[in-house]
């Protein structure tokens, strides 16, 4: 007899339960993991060069994992800035996954940490289907790359926690319409946070640090409607639950519609 298997959907499916592995291991040790997505050049090393030299600075530990297909040149980077930092060489995948992840921060990740950063891949499609375990998912654009780029990748920046405007110095000069932009993401996203910064001048940087620490202790959530109508699907369909999931309660695993985290399941169409 032939079956038919979806190789996409299995690898997400093992990826989901990595990940919750994963959120158990890190909440286990008070660790809050903050996944940055976005495209390539979109500044997101030379944003987290700022937090982490922030978050030193103001006595909060805090670590990251960087991404790349190739070099070590964004590990180099950050590494400047007193935090412990790790490269992942993906070796050719467009994205990190649960397991990778995992399997860097065993052995390494240093006791009492409270933030890590994780640079994912840059990338707008791939990533955004990938739980990595984290508490708050950012989708980071630049001004430089035009203000659809929310419509146009709804996955990624619908399954966003907060939204940050990158290169903000740069916006006179492109032309960045910004009510454009937030049009946008409203259209996608309905309700997220948005912040606007500037690595190269500081401007917002202290802001987002601010609104990470708050949503490390649990302070700020927002649950994308996104996630809430995928989690809805995978109830139907996908966990044998056989009913839609309501905001708020709770099931036998003890998680909960109303902890503001991306869960396992919860995912972007497969691409
Ligand atoms: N003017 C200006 N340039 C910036 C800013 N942030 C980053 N850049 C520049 O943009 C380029 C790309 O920045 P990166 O931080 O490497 O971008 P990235 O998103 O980490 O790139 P990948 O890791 O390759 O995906 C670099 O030349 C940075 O100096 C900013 O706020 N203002
Ligand atoms: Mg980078």
């Amino acid at each position: 007899m032939c079956r038919t298997v979806d190789l996409h959907q299995a690898v997400l499916a093992r990826n989901d339960e990595n990940a919750l592995a994963l959120r158990s291991y890190l909440g286990d040790r008070g660790t809050v993991a903050v996944n940055l997505l976005s495209s390539p050049g979109s500044g997101k090393t030379a944003l987290l060069e700022q937090l982490l030299a922030r978050a030193v600075a103001g006595g909060t530990p805090a670590a990251a994992v960087t991404a790349d297909l190739a070099t070590e040149n964004d590990a180099t980077r950050l590494a400047r800035s007193g935090a412990p930092v790790q490269q992942i060489l993906t070796d050719g995948l467009c994205h990190l996954e649960a397991g990778m992840l995992q399997r860097r921060l065993e052995g390494w990740l240093p006791e009492g940490t409270r933030l890590l950063f994780v640079e994912n891949v840059g990338n707008l499609v791939c990533p955004a289907s990938y739980d990595l375990g984290e508490t708050l998912r950012i989708a980071l654009a630049s001004v430089t790359e035009g203000e659809d780029k929310p419509v146009k990748y709804p996955t990624a920046f619908g399954l966003a926690q907060l939204v940050v405007i990158t290169k903000t110095d740069l916006a006179d000069a492109v032309g960045f319409d910004r009510d454009a932009f937030l049009a946008g993401v409203r259209q996608v996203n309905p309700g997220v946070p948005v912040l606007e910064t500037s690595a190269r001048t500081g401007q917002g940087v202290d802001a987002l640090l601010a609104h990470v620490l708050r949503c490390a202790a649990g302070e700020e959530t927002h649950v994308p409607v996104l996630a809430r109508q995928h989690e809805r699907h995978t109830h139907r369909h996908g966990n044998g639950h056989g009913h839609p999931a309501e905001d708020g309660h709770t099931h036998a695993d003890g998680h909960t519609h109303a902890d503001g985290h991306v869960r396992p399941g919860v995912r972007g169409p497969a691409r």
